[in-house]
């Protein structure tokens, strides 16, 4: 289900009871996202929590999904509802090495 050359790392991917949308996890941690790229399904959620100690802000530009989380510290996280299918580039805008795809099926 999922495919990426680095450590992929879901912490949490559960469904919720009655419901089918799942929720994963992409952390910003050493200056890069924790998966380089993921799969979910359209309604799946996914959440982008801090692990450095220095700030993020993690954004899409990509017309599937737009969105700015705007800047957040260590410990801090943001969640994402991925509504419709097709490919969203995510970066961050403060380190623009940051990236990942998450393809929403
Ligand atoms: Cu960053």
């Amino acid at each position: 289900m999922f495919r990426g050359l680095g450590i992929v790392l879901i912490v949490s991917a559960f469904f919720t009871a009655g419901l089918s949308a799942a929720e994963y996890e992409v952390g910003q941690k050493n200056k890069a996202f924790t998966v380089e790229s993921l799969k979910i399904k359209a309604g799946d959620i996914v959440s982008f929590p801090n692990y450095d100690s220095f700030f993020h802000n993690v954004y899409s530009l990509s017309p599937v999904k737009i969105f700015d989380l705007g800047s957040y510290p260590k410990g801090q996280t943001q969640k994402v509802k991925f509504e419709k299918p097709g490919k969203v580039t995510v970066q961050c805008a403060i380190h623009p090495d940051m990236k990942m795809t998450i393809d929403v099926q």
